[in-house]
């Protein structure tokens, strides 16, 4: 077993750091692409066998340091008894309002098939495998309005109208992916990333009041290691720093500026768009963050956010091959 990303995680790497990617099994594989021709999205996240086979590509195609499960953080919304579906991006039904959130139901066995995938993946894999949930807030506004247009206008419209109900909705996201997490942990998940995309859209009061908490809670409910990704964490870097997980940072701060202020295992944190710049390019890049974190045995190499469908798989290559040093 390659147990770089937990040796990082723990605070005692030696040698060169792990790597992994953000959105690794997806659109921009040639071999993920043809199963999404024959399988619609929530197929692919239910069906054990498939969702095992996207996790490895990853790892067999491209020399990954971890696995991370091929799933979405909006499978919870089955578990809270909304029907789901992918149409761009996640699309639950009926979308919530403050009169409704008491009928939600709390119902982890439909996420059994991504315990199965997990069972599938364990005795394989040479790597560690990563599970994952949403952050409350994240999740919170997928499950009232549709992306697009002009968003989290009603996130932020009950938010402010009605905290104390809006309280009690993250509540009830933050037991159901609690839950859900320690069903990834049983069935052998080494470690768990929590994502907060949209978390960045508050101001720093709200922030406090809607996000921090429960990432403490998350964090202290489960017993491996947590690393948290929140976009834009560079500016909440003070409240951060004091909790017990690692941090996945954006390219907006560097990472040695950040190291500065936290002694947290960091991820990151080049930008994807790097990828679509020549090969040279990416290998200087790429050179020029390891340099900046030499020796740092708490350190794992990442991008800043997810790979982006259509990045050139060469470029992908390029740079997990320049952090192992094979080119
Ligand atoms: O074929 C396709 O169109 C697939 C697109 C896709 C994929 C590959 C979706 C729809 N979800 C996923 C898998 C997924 N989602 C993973 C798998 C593991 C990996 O390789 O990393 C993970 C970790 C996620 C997490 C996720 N889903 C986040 C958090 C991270 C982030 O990117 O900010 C979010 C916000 C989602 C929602 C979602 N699901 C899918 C899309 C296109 C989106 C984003 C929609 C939006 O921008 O609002």
């Amino acid at each position: 077993m390659d147990l770089k990303l937990l040796h990082s995680l723990n605070q005692k790497n030696q040698g060169r750091p792990p790597v992994w990617l953000m959105r690794q099994a997806g659109r921009y594989l040639p071999e993920y692409q043809v199963l999404r021709k024959k399988y619609s999205l929530k197929e692919l996240f239910f069906t054990p066998e498939l969702a095992a086979e996207i996790t490895r590509m990853p790892i067999d195609l491209l020399g990954v340091d971890a696995a991370i499960l091929f799933s979405d953080i909006m499978v919870v919304a089955v578990a809270l008894g909304l029907k789901l579906d992918f149409v761009e991006g996640p699309v639950v039904q009926p979308l919530l309002t403050p009169s409704i959130i008491d009928g939600l139901c709390c119902d982890l066995e439909k996420l059994e098939p991504i315990v199965k995938t997990i069972e599938l993946l364990i005795p394989e894999l040479k790597v560690p495998l990563l599970g994952f949930c949403g952050a409350p807030f994240t999740v919170a506004t997928y499950l009232i309005e549709k992306h697009g247009g002009e968003k989290f206008f009603e996130t932020k419209k009950w938010l402010y109208s009605s905290p104390k109900s809006f309280e009690k909705l993250l509540e009830r996201i933050e037991k159901i992916s609690i839950g859900y997490l320690k069903m990834q942990i049983e069935a052998g998940v080494g470690a768990v990333q929590i994502f907060d995309s949209w978390a960045n859209i508050l101001s720093k009061e709200d922030f406090r009041k809607f996000c921090l908490p429960s990432y403490k809670r998350i964090i202290e409910a489960v017993n491996v290691p947590v690393i948290l990704f929140m976009r834009g964490a560079g500016a909440h870097l003070d409240d951060l720093a004091g909790l017990p997980c690692a941090l996945s940072l954006d390219w907006q701060m560097p990472m040695h500026e950040a190291r500065l202020k936290t002694k947290q295992t960091l991820q990151g944190n080049l930008d994807p768009d790097l990828f679509f710049a020549p090969l040279p390019i990416v290998k200087e890049k790429t050179i020029e963050l390891m340099k900046s974190m030499q020796g740092d045995p708490s350190f794992i190499v990442n991008l800043g956010h997810g790979v982006k469908p259509n990045t050139p798989v060469d470029a992908v290559r390029c740079f997990i091959e320049t952090v192992k040093g094979i080119i």
